[in-house]
């Protein structure tokens, strides 16, 4: 290994919440830190997704950062789940509280990311021509942050407005007496669904494949019950941490199979259904995505809240999946099939027939066209790998990971690959399905203390040996494949599996055992003393 001294320590790739937890992890151990974003401020996917009606659907006392007491005590979100303009003004108050914004080169999109054996250094290039250096690269470039792009011919042609969700304008866009277009029923559409119907002059929607979608019942949360959520955090956070989707919900310990009484099923659905979106999905039977028969009654209980809500029969059956629950993520929204009864708002049914952009407006293959003066796209992401694989990321020997992963998509618990020295994964493909910033905390805390180990004892290069990763991958693949939703999942187009994508390999690209089924591999790590690692010591460190 050869002396170059490196432009910084270590190098992250954006600057949303995995890579502002990094950014204070490194500066935690003293190391100099570039991270290089392509937005224009913090946020990552939060600064890019400005659409109207943007917010997470993970409530707000598990989608904050855990890790010191007094970000705590100057954390305010406002309802029960925060918008985009909440969790931005968040994330930015955090690099300002901790002096990290120095280190974020904003505007900055990374091209390119190489390792060369012989220096021991990863080399970052961005378009825009910049080129650094570093010891330790990671990626914090979040699991669907590449738009899916629209493949309309007539795109171009369109004398209106279009604008896609996921890369919303900074200035205003003004909605009133438009005929609005909204291609995507995917948790992004719907809430630009519910949020425009009430502004627009018209609002045509056109749906390709209908989803269930859960009521959120979203409420504000005054001085009074932030207080709360700070006081009880350190044991929500615990819930959250044995959830499997990361959720501060309790297993019920119920099942729909050994309840059996219809009445009483019908209950507990009608109490998650008033408690909305998790308390539904997680918290009222636990064989709800595991057993064919609990999830037809889950299924069926969602279908009649549509037929009851949707005045419009015709509008309410193409409205109602028919595939099983959860076999695509659910969304969460209030007021979303109401929405439908609004003499304003058309349901346009495009499963079977293909769409097109005109001039005017969309028109479907059977030569209908729907006049509009505005199109917005929400059509999903290239998730899991879309965001890594856009950038030409080599290791050892020049390999390639876009290549390596084309064949088989390995990691070692989400964090490393084998042949990708000191490259260490923050929010990439792997991680597990669910809430991001309670597995990210495992994340980021154990990618510290490795870091940390190989400071202190003079170890300049890390890799997982092939095996580990190798059984680190067969065990998501075996969860997954253990699943009933995982055949309908494939079928489905789910963004889970990449299948949404054209040509884009069907696997899964998350992990479904949970942070608490993962973190384990994490530990035995570092109880072992990285015994899945090799380490190379520096040249003449005092430990080589
Ligand atoms: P999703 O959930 O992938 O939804 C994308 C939507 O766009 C979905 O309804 C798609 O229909 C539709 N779509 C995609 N391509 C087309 C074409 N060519 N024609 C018509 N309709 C199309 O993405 P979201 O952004 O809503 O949510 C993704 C996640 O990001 C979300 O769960 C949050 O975790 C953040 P399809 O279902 O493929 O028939």
């Amino acid at each position: 290994m050869s002396n170059i001294t490196p432009d910084y320590d270590a190098i992250v790739i954006g600057a949303g919440f995995s890579g502002v937890r990094s950014l204070w992890e490194l500066d935690r151990l003293g190391l100099t830190a570039r991270c290089f974003d392509a937005g224009s401020d913090v946020g990552g996917t939060w600064w890019w997704n400005r659409y109207p009606g943007c917010r997470t659907d993970g409530e707000a006392w598990v989608y904050a950062l855990k890790f010191l007491p007094e970000l705590l005590e100057e954390w305010d979100f406002t309802e029960r789940y925060p918008t985009q303009e909440e969790i931005q003004w968040y994330l930015s108050r955090i690099v300002d509280r901790y002096d990290l914004r120095k280190n974020i080169q904003f505007d900055s999109e990374v091209k390119s990311a190489h390792y060369s054996d012989c220096d021991n250094l990863w080399t970052i290039t961005t378009m825009n021509g910049g080129v650094a250096t570093s010891r330790y690269f990671l990626p914090a470039t979040g699991i669907t942050s590449i738009p899916k792009e629209p493949s309309f011919p007539g795109l171009k042609s369109f004398k209106g407005e279009v604008y896609q969700a996921s890369t919303w304008p900074e200035h205003e866009v003004d909605f009133q007496n438009k005929r609005i277009g909204v291609i995507g029923t995917g948790s992004t559409g719907i809430q630009v669904i519910t949020k425009l119907a009430p502004i627009a002059e018209k609002l045509t929607v056109f749906q390709r494949t209908p989803n269930y979608v859960l009521p959120a019942q979203n409420y504000p949360l005054d001085k009074q019950k932030m207080q709360d959520v700070k006081k009880n955090f350190a044991a929500t956070w615990e819930i959250a941490k044995v959830n499997l989707a990361g959720h501060a919900v309790k297993h019920s310990g119920r099942t729909v199979t050994s309840v059996g009484d219809p009445k009483e099923i019908q209950r507990v659905f009608e109490t998650g259904w008033s408690r909305g979106c998790y308390d539904f999905q997680l918290g009222t039977f636990d064989d709800s995505f595991m057993h064919p028969d609990a999830n037809a009654a889950t299924a069926d209980f969602i279908r009649g809240k549509i037929r009851s809500i949707v005045r419009d029969p015709d509008t309410a059956e193409l409205l109602c999946p028919t595939y099983p629950f959860g076999a695509r993520r659910p969304p969460c929204a209030d007021g979303y099939y109401e929405t439908f009864n609004r003499m304003n708002v058309q349901l346009v049914d495009i499963s079977k027939k293909e769409i097109d952009v005109y001039e005017n407006g969309i028109k479907t293959a059977s030569g209908v066209e729907y006049e509009l003066d505005m199109i917005i796209l929400a059509m999903g992401f290239d998730s899991g790998t879309g965001a890594m694989n856009k950038i030409d990321i080599r290791g050892s020997k020049n390999q390639s990971l876009r290549e390596s992963w084309m064949q088989r998509l390995e990691t070692f618990a989400g964090v490393l690959v084998h042949g990708y020295p000191n490259m260490f994964i923050v929010c990439g493909p792997h991680l597990p399905a669910g809430n991001q910033p309670v597995s990210l905390e495992a994340f980021a805390s154990w990618i510290g203390k490795t870091i940390e180990h190989m400071e202190s004892n003079g170890l300049a290069k890390i890799d997982v040996s092939k095996e580990s990763m190798n059984a680190w991958t067969t065990h998501v693949e075996e969860v997954w494949a253990g699943s009933f939703l995982a055949k309908h999942a494939h079928e489905q187009g789910s963004w889970f599996v990449g299948t949404n994508i054209p040509g884009k390999p069907s696997r899964i690209m998350f992990y479904f055992g949970g942070i608490v089924n993962l973190e384990p591999w994490l530990i035995k790590e570092l109880e072992t003393q990285w015994s899945s690692m090799s380490f190379t010591p520096l040249e003449g460190a005092k430990n080589a």
